[in-house]
């Protein structure tokens, strides 16, 4: 058993021991013992194979070391076992849907017999949960929306779960001899949010040695086919990827049919055919005389179908094709149009990064800005920051400016907007900030009507300049918030207020749908990794370039591609501060 497995039995049982309404002692020690081990960068077998003793991780005492070696000696527990064992089933699943907690499972599965997250969504349908269990009517709108983020996750996988496994496999596959070219291909190269699986594609000179170095990789967990030049597995993560093998001189044609979509792919068909060629993932074949042409590039491709290279973002026959018929294309944002972040968290909050080590980092990035935006103090969980300590970190920032070169640090504030739209700084502490991002934390479940005017009274504050994670949604884990986002795009941009494209793998909010739905309207995006950490610094080109192109941005919809003299004075500008 590796870490994440041994913290998900202990996560279950700090779970069960809360539904039994054990010992608030006893539940807190498991889930922080299961924190402590899921995060932990050495793997408990290994310290335990060099003869360590798993009490060497913080939040591990003689109890928990204990069960650590039965995990890993038998791979059960049966402490586990037991708990199971003493209540009614299906409550563990049931808890998996957000929003409901220990009391409810308990009394869903003890009282209703419901064992299961279906019986759970067909009871809340037909109205049998409300009237015995006190769950209202809008409790359980709300849970069944909850059921639909909960079953999503059951069938695709987070681009932020897959993209990792995909760069491990690319780049150990880039190391076989005889491979030339390897790319992801599918819903990854779209940069869909949610992926069903992984496409790979590779050339090689022998393909029997790249698909045998594939199934043989550490991540593989079992074999669902193995044929020549073709390949799917499913790792040990429950993601599926499958890998091909071309020819080199039909790599452009292999790469372009297996990129999709499939509705791309049968609108360039038809646009081929007018023109009396017939596309396939071989090649072109002109009707007129039967002979195959075979691209080795998706750019040689697209040329002689009379395209503009088409993005691989854009290809939903969403109206591109038409476009690069006309050389008309959008003229999409690339990392090295963005010139710093708009959203980082020190250890002045909630971060673990000094302003130093950040501000060095993003020098080392060549950023030409990085705006400090910790947590204001409303936030009782992330040491937020009152007036006083404010202006502490603006001496710290003030400092860091005078010693560093070619970089400058904003100071900003991540404030809080509260239930009723309110800040939790008041105007005189905002107005000497920088850069002010505000964003809901709390009250998530509030109606769509309150969250909406709530929302767009923040955005009424003449002292916010950016929106932060919109929606509040964290991908599998949390749905949105219920908000009328059209009243947030009128509102943001008849103040002037910036929408945050939030860059960590997790939110990905402002969605893609959302950010193509603003252009048009008057809205700027500002993209923000939300980075509590200095690697996380690495998703600004990654995720929050991957969602803006896939929302069809150029550089001038989005303010962190301006300079810092220009960014000010937009701020300045639109916000009226
Ligand atoms: P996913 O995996 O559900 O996130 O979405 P995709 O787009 O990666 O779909 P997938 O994995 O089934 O196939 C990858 C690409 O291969 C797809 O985008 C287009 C192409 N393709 C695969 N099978 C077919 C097919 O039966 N018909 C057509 N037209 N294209 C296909
Ligand atoms: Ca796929
Ligand atoms: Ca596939």
């Amino acid at each position: 058993m590796d870490n994440k497995q041994i913290a998900r039995v202990f996560e279950d049982v700090s779970r069960l021991l809360e539904v039994r309404q054990d010992s608030p002692f006893k539940i807190r020690a498991y889930h922080t013992a299961a924190r402590a081990i899921g995060t932990h960068a050495e793997e408990l077998r290994d310290i335990v194979a060099r003869g360590g003793d798993p009490r060497e991780i913080p939040g591990i005492g003689d109890a928990i070391a204990s069960k650590v070696l039965e995990l890993l000696s038998s791979g059960k527990l049966q402490y586990l076992d037991e708990l199971r064992g003493s209540m009614p089933a299906g409550v563990l699943e049931l808890m998996e849907v957000p929003g409901i907690g220990p009391r409810t499972a308990r009394r869903l599965a003890g009282e209703l017999g419901i064992a299961s997250v279906e019986d759970l969504e067909a009871a809340l349908r037909s109205g049998a949960v409300s009237h015995l269990s006190g769950i209202g009517e809008k409790k359980a709108r709300t849970l069944l929306r909850e059921i639909e983020t909960h079953r999503r996750r059951d069938t695709r996988i987070p681009i932020g779960a897959a993209l990792p496994v995909v760069e491990r496999i690319l780049a150990r596959l880039q190391t076989v001899p005889g491979v030339a070219q390897v790319s992801a291909a599918g819903s990854v190269r779209r940069f869909v949010e949610m992926v069903g699986d992984v496409d790979l594609l590779a050339v090689s000179e022998s393909p029997a040695d790249a698909t045998r170095q594939f199934v043989q990789l550490e991540m593989v967990d079992r074999v669902l086919a193995h044929g020549p030049t073709r390949v799917s597995i499913v790792t040990d993560d429950g993601l599926q990827v499958d890998l091909r093998i071309v020819e080199p001189d039909s790599y452009g044609s292999a790469l372009q049919y297996f990129t999709g979509s499939e509705d791309h792919n049968v609108a360039l068909r038809e646009h081929a055919l007018s023109s009396g060629l017939s596309v396939s993932e071989y090649g072109i074949t002109v009707a007129e005389s039967g002979e195959i042409e075979r691209f080795d590039s998706e750019e040689a491709l697209y040329r002689r179908l009379g395209l503009q290279f088409i993005p691989p973002e854009l290809r939903e026959n969403q109206g591109e094709i038409q476009l690069a018929a006309r050389d008309a294309l959008p003229r999409l944002v690339t990392a090295s149009d963005l010139r710093g972040d708009l959203h980082v968290h020190s250890n002045w909050s909630d971060g673990v990064a000094s302003i130093e080590e950040l501000a060095a980092a993003a020098v080392r990035r060549n950023y030409e800005y990085i705006a400090i935006t910790d947590h204001s103090w409303g936030l009782g969980v992330a040491h937020g920051l009152d007036a006083r300590r404010i202006r502490e970190q603006g001496e710290v920032i003030r400092r860091v400016n005078e010693v560093i070169d070619g970089c400058t640090v904003l100071h900003g504030v991540e404030v809080n907007i509260k239930s009723d739209g309110s800040l939790d700084l008041p105007p005189e502490v905002l107005a000497d900030l920088d850069l002010v991002v505000a964003a809901v934390h709390s009250a998530l479940g509030q109606d769509r009507e309150r969250m909406t005017s709530r929302i767009v009274r923040a955005l009424e504050n003449p002292y916010v300049h950016v929106l932060a994670h919109p929606t509040g949604r964290l991908l599998s884990e949390r749905a949105p918030c219920d908000v009328d986002m059209g009243k947030v795009f009128e509102a943001a941009a008849r103040t002037g207020t910036l929408l945050e494209l939030n860059a960590m793998p997790d939110r990905l909010d402002l969605s893609a749908a959302h950010v193509r739905a603003v252009h048009g309207q008057d809205v700027l995006l500002s993209i923000g990794t939300d980075t509590h950490c200095v690697r996380d610094l690495q998703y600004l080109g990654v995720y929050g370039i991957g969602i803006a192109r896939r929302g069809w941005c150029e550089p001038q919809h989005i303010a962190n591609t301006m300079s810092l003299v220009d960014l000010r004075a937009c701020l300045k500008h639109r916000c009226q501060v």
